[in-house]
């Protein structure tokens, strides 16, 4: 007979159901990307030319890495883009710490995207290292900016050196130049060496202010104020005009007493308040009649030349300190040396001399 099996039997098994899902297929997806192979410096360096900025952030990111085997792929992706760089005009701005600098940002950053632009905000602050980012608080700030498709804004590298991060910022630069932005604002704390690291790699250099009772020009750097392109009165809102004014009047007076500029350009002052955007567009109108002489006269392109030499030969420096102190043999015979210069058994000079011939001789 046989077997006509029309229903099932309860010595058979039933077909079996798949067990209900513990984990949701989104996460095991995002889990799986998370583990996706890194992109290859051609595909960083397509996506950075597309304007992909998932692509930028992550050669950035790669720039900025201590990793040596990550240095190889950033120095890849960097020549790829630097036929694509070089043509934004870059602002550099520095000023005391509360003097509105993210604020001056975020409002300048926000007219210039209404104009067109697509701005990109770096920043330089060596001290980030320790405090985490200044900027990354900044980054709240520039609430506005931070929404804004056309803006880009990275918090600063950090860096056992000002050398270090600056490097990578001049790097950053690159990458944002071939990644189609136009306008690049590199914003550093106004102390310590990082204004003169800015300085070397900006076109324009602003120095923003605030007025004080009468004392505008107490406590300034000599240095800073001979680098400005141009001093901005900030917060002259309020009250506060007035004072902005004079401030205003007293620091074109003082720029008076420094030596003309190779470029032939004569900084300026002006005011502004970054809350009312008062004064706002004049900056930038300030920053084309600068770019419209300096680039007639071909003087932007000789600094930016003499920059690159100057930067060539700052990362020699930097890569022969860290390549001399990162030496197996010198970090074990450092410390050890350091006590006898201390102790008087040897002279400074004998001692440095007896390092770096155990140097070179690896
Ligand atoms: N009244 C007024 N306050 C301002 C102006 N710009 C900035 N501030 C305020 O000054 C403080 C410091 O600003 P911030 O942008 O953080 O300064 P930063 O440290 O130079 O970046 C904040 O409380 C701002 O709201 C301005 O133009 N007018
Ligand atoms: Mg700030």
């Amino acid at each position: 007979m046989p077997n006509k099996k029309t229903h099932p039997s309860a010595l058979h098994e039933k077909a079996g159901i798949s067990p209900p899902e513990m984990i949701s297929s989104a996460a095991v997806k995002n889990i799986q990307q998370f583990r996706k192979v890194q992109p290859s410096s051609i595909e960083l360096v397509e996506g950075i030319l597309a304007e992909n900025i998932t692509s930028l952030s992550r050669a950035i990111t790669l720039v900025e890495s201590t990793n040596v085997s990550h240095l190889v792929k950033a120095n890849e992706v960097i020549n790829a883009c630097l036929p694509h760089a070089n043509k934004s005009v870059r602002i550099g701005i520095t000023g005391v710490p509360g003097v509105g600098k993210s604020t001056f940002i975020e409002a300048f950053g926000k007219y210039l995207t209404g104009l067109g632009k697509k701005v990109a905000v770096l920043a330089v602050d060596p001290s980030s290292t320790i405090s985490h980012g200044s900027i990354l608080g900044d980054k709240t700030r520039m609430e506005e900016l931070v929404k804004d498709k056309n803006a880009y804004i990275r918090p600063s590298a950090s860096g056992a050196t000002l050398g270090g991060v600056a490097r990578k910022t001049r790097e950053t630069i690159t990458l944002c130049e071939a990644g189609g932005f136009d306008t690049i604002i590199i914003e550093t704390v106004g102390v310590g060496q990082s204004e003169t690291a800015v300085h070397s790699m900006v076109d324009f250099f602003l120095l923003l202010k605030i007025s004080g009772a009468g004392d505008e020009l107490q406590g300034i750097k000599r240095g800073i104020m001979e680098m400005a392109d141009a001093i901005v009165i900030n917060k002259a809102d309020g009250d506060n005009i007035k004072k902005a004014q004079f401030a205003k009047m007293e620091f074109n007076r003082a720029l008076h007493l420094f030596p003309a500029k190779k470029s032939e350009w004569i900084p300026t002052t002006s005011t502004c308040s970054a809350i009312t955007h008062e004064g706002i567009p004049e900056v930038w109108k300030t920053i084309e009649q600068f770019l419209e002489l300096t680039k007639g006269n071909n003087s932007l392109f000789e600094k930016r030349k003499e920059q690159n030499q100057y930067w060539m030969l700052e990362t020699i420096d930097e890569q022969l300190k860290l390549n001399f102190y990162n030496h197996p043999e010198i970090q074990k015979l450092l410390d050890s040396t350091k006590k006898s210069v201390q102790n008087d058994e040897i002279s400074p000079f004998a001692a440095a001399s007896f390092l770096l011939k155990m140097y070179f001789k690896k």
